[in-house]
């Protein structure tokens, strides 16, 4: 009998080694990391083949971020990170049914995250029939059988979820939704819902658009970058390329995080390497080590200065926007005390910045989980589109958003319809394109579905790829729910513990990956994605499927589809066996996609319409843009607590663990490590490697967790930082970012205790 597989990863214990935080991003250490990697997951021979299709016209879309692509490519359109996420796809180690044969579920739980991964790709489609410690494998037919009766039998389809992680492609998220609406609900959460909710719901009513409005080639022309609460060294290396070049053309950046994040010092381009070209360029020429959640104040800050120096776009403000006087009171009234306290940055220094903002003739601000991971994620994200327009950094030439997305697709899958929230206007065109009713009432974003599931209100979940009890927040209490349900359903490249911490009954459906070739009944097939600027271009695999009987996600649905409905206005199995049908269905159910086959051919694909960015017009409903008035956000902590935002190593991608470094950060050997400034050490008394444990407190609620070591680091006082995913456990599911409903990642609040001090044989260098 299955026991209640273990919902947090064990640690993978390696003494843990501290040498000097990097300085330098990239260079000789970022090509031979990739090697390395690519080397031993795939060979030299495959290596080199997959490498050289990542990002190529004719290629596949680098599974790694959703950063675009230059228009004219070299060889090497990778980066490290990027390397890493494809050779973690197109690895030669497999799990295979005498895998499971040998392993039950408990077992496997026992097993770290880190272990999972390493153990392969799936192959076949495998069953955890009520009660059984094993998986069984079972035949496709049986798998979607199985499902489609499940699904068929509730009498409230509403009681039904389905969760889409961000690679799923436009053609497999679209076949999905579709899929879901016929079914009857809107139940339909995503990783957005985790990742840029905030910055959706913060442009969306402010600019009328919840998307960015820069292009790449924006970079070219800004004289300011902002970058905030973001790690781009590590999760978007190849947006240091665009910045070095920024910065060779003369822009001034800005790097606002609690961290000085190492990509953002300097950058050593690999590919220069090759042309022996050893320079470095220095990136950021400002770095303000803004206090977690203190950026409301910093940007109030800048606004009050912006408004004292000029640099005001007038004519832009009184023709395109509504809301300024308000704001700019609102901003004029904080005082400089408070904002001074609140961000943790000097007032001279906030000066010296905000006349650069006033004087720049075309800013771009870009941000990410800093931002949408807090509490205010929303409002502070409208603070920055009240300092963009002041100036009128809107629809013109080096200047604009840049929120940057996570997940390659996760952009491409809303505006196909994964939106458990959809507005009217979109469900009424994509009724019309699809010719079936779809239900007005909104559905579970994620931790909504986590409160059903937890009520006992969720009897079928099935996940588009993703980690969902890694990723979300407040492991056991996610656990406890998942356990809730009838039957899991978990399409996948990967084993991770989301096919461990199941419903009753669980399945495993394997499927193909960006890599590999997608042969269906007419021929090859090629899939899109859109980045995080809008592009929507090609994506075509190259490599032999991991294992015969991998299936794309496109395929899964449709077939998914055909076992549900007897009767559909949609040939469901026609649509897959050539994905230009689901193009065409999709051009007449989306607003932007016309001629969708001709212009996704197209070398560099085509951009979706973009009404502040292509005309300065704004689809509010005023047709205005909104300045926004908000108050300071309560960045208060008692004073035996800190505030700990929970981040991403250099060797992970989201929940699945790559090795336990982080090479910019020196750090090695144990990802259970809790980053503390020296100062607060001293005045507990601790030194590097203290053991401690850490409480979390939220509405009265007390979260731990033990077996963590102190590192000194430097990060604002009373600021902590931990790994995400071993700190989900403390981060509470009520914990979410006002509107966005995003759980507070980046802003949890905790006291820490000292534990026995056990460990041998750690490391200084
Ligand atoms: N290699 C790799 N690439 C990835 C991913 C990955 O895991 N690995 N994940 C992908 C995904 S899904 C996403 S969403 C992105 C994530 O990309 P990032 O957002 O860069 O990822 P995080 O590690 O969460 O880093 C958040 C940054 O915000 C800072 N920060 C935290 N709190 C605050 C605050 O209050 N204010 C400010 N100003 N800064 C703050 C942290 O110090 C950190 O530098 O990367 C994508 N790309
Ligand atoms: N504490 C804390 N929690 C966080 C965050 C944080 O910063 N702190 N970040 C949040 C963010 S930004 C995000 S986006 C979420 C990420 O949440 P998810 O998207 O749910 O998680 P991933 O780790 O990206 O999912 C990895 C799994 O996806 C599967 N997979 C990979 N490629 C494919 C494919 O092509 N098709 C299919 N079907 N499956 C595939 C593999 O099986 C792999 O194990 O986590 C969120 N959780
Ligand atoms: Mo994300």
């Amino acid at each position: 009998m299955r026991k209640q597989a273990r919902p947090d990863t064990p640690p993978d214990l390696k003494p843990l080694k501290l040498k000097k935080k990097k300085i330098m991003a990239a260079g000789i250490p970022a090509v031979t990391s990739s090697m390395k990697h690519g080397i031993q997951q795939m060979g030299i021979k495959r290596s080199v083949k997959t490498l050289t299709m990542v990002n190529q016209k004719a290629g596949f879309d680098c599974p790694g971020c959703a950063w675009p692509d230059p228009e004219h490519r070299t060889q090497f359109e990778f980066c490290e990170n990027g390397a890493k996420a494809v050779a973690d796809e197109a690895m030669k180690a497999r799990v295979t049914p005498e895998f499971f044969a040998q392993h039950s579920v408990d077992e496997l739980a026992e097993k770290s995250d880190m272990w999972l991964n390493k153990q392969g790709r799936l192959t076949h489609p495998m069953f955890l029939k009520r009660g059984a410690s094993h998986y069984t494998p079972l035949s496709w037919d049986e798998a979607l059988s199985h499902i489609a009766a499940k699904i068929n039998s509730l009498d409230d389809p509403d009681r039904s979820v389905f969760y889409t992680s961000g690679r799923t492609s436009n053609e497999a998220a679209f076949l999905y939704q579709a899929m879901v609406r016929s079914i009857g609900t809107n139940n339909l959460p995503d990783c957005s819902n985790m990742c840029h909710e905030s910055s959706g719901k913060g442009l969306g009513s402010t600019i009328g658009i919840g998307k960015g409005t820069v292009h790449l080639d924006d970079f070219n022309h800004a004289d300011v970058i902002l970058v905030i609460g973001q790690n781009p060294g590590t999760n978007h290396p190849r947006m240091l390329t665009a910045l070095r070049d920024a910065k060779l053309k003369g822009s001034t950046i800005i790097h606002i995080n609690p961290l000085p994040e190492a990509g953002l010092e300097r950058f050593k381009h690999p590919q220069d390497y090759m042309k022996l070209n050893f320079s470095t360029t220095k990136l950021a020429d400002y770095h303000l080590p803004v206090r977690i959640g203190g950026d409301a104040a910093l940007l109030k800050g800048f606004i009050k200065v912006h408004s004292q120096h000029g640099g005001l776009d007038t004519e832009f403000i009184q023709n395109h926007t509504e809301g300024f006087e308000s704001m700019l009171e609102k901003a004029n009234s904080s005082d400089w005390e408070v904002l001074v306290r609140d961000s943790g940055i000097e007032q001279d220094l906030i000066v010296e910045v905000g006349k650069l903002l006033s004087k720049s003739k075309a800013t771009i601000a870009c941000w990410a989980m800093g931002l949408t991971q807090q509490p205010n994620g929303v409002s502070v994200i409208q603070e920055v589109v009240n300092l963009l327009l002041m100036g009128g950094h809107v629809g013109r030439p080096g200047a604009g958003f840049c929120p940057v997305r996570g997940h390659s697709n996760v952009q491409g899958d809303r505006t196909v319809g994964i939106w458990e929230a959809p507005p009217l206007s979109f469900i009424e065109k994509m009724e019309a394109g699809l010719q079936i009713p779809i239900p007005r009432d909104h559905g579970y974003d994620v931790v909504h579905a986590i409160h059903a599931m937890r009520k006992g209100e969720v009897d079928v979940f099935f996940c588009m790829g993703g980690n969902f009890i890694s990723a979300t927040p407040d492991t056991h209490a996610t656990a406890e729910g998942l356990r809730n349900i009838g039957l899991t359903v978990q399409v996948s490249t990967k084993l991770n513990r989301s096919h461990l911490v199941t419903g009753d009954e669980a399945i495993i459906l394997p499927c193909l990956g960006r890599t590999e070739l997608d042969v269906q009944s007419s021929g090859e097939q090629f899939v899109t994605v859109e980045n995080s600027m809008g592009v929507v271009h090609k994506s075509r695999g190259g490599l032999q499927p991991a294992s015969d009987l991998l299936k794309s996600e496109p395929w899964i649905i449709a077939n998914l589809a055909h076992h549900l409905f007897d009767d559909s206005p949609l040939e469901w199995l026609k649509l897959t066996s050539d994905y230009d049908l689901i193009r065409d269905l999709m051009e007449r159910s989306l607003n932007g996609f016309d001629d969708y086959n001709e212009r996704v051919r197209h070398e560099n694909g085509f951009l979706l319409p973009n009404p502040p960015r292509d005309s300065r017009t704004f689809a509010t409903p005023t047709g205005k843009a909104q300045f926004t008035t908000h108050d300071l956000p309560d960045v208060s902590i008692d004073d035996d607590r800190y505030v700990m935002m929970t981040i991403r190593s250099h060797d992970q991608y989201n929940t699945t663990i790559y090795d336990v470094h982080d090479r910019y950060r020196g750090i090695s050997g144990n990802r259970r490590i809790v980053l503390m400034n020296a100062l607060d050490m001293v005045e507990r008394g601790w030194k590097n490697r203290q053991h401690v444990s850490i409480s979390s407190h939220f509405d009265g609620e007390v979260r731990s967790s033990g077996g963590w070591l102190v590192v000194a680091y430097d990060i604002p006082r009373q600021n902590v930082a931990t790994y995400f995913p071993e700190a989900n456990s403390l981060v509470p599911l009520n914990s979410t970012a006002k509107i966005s409903n995003t759980p507070t990642s980046k802003w949890i609040e905790v006291t820490l205790e000292s534990e026995p001090f056990a460990a041998k044989g750690d490391e200084e260098e």
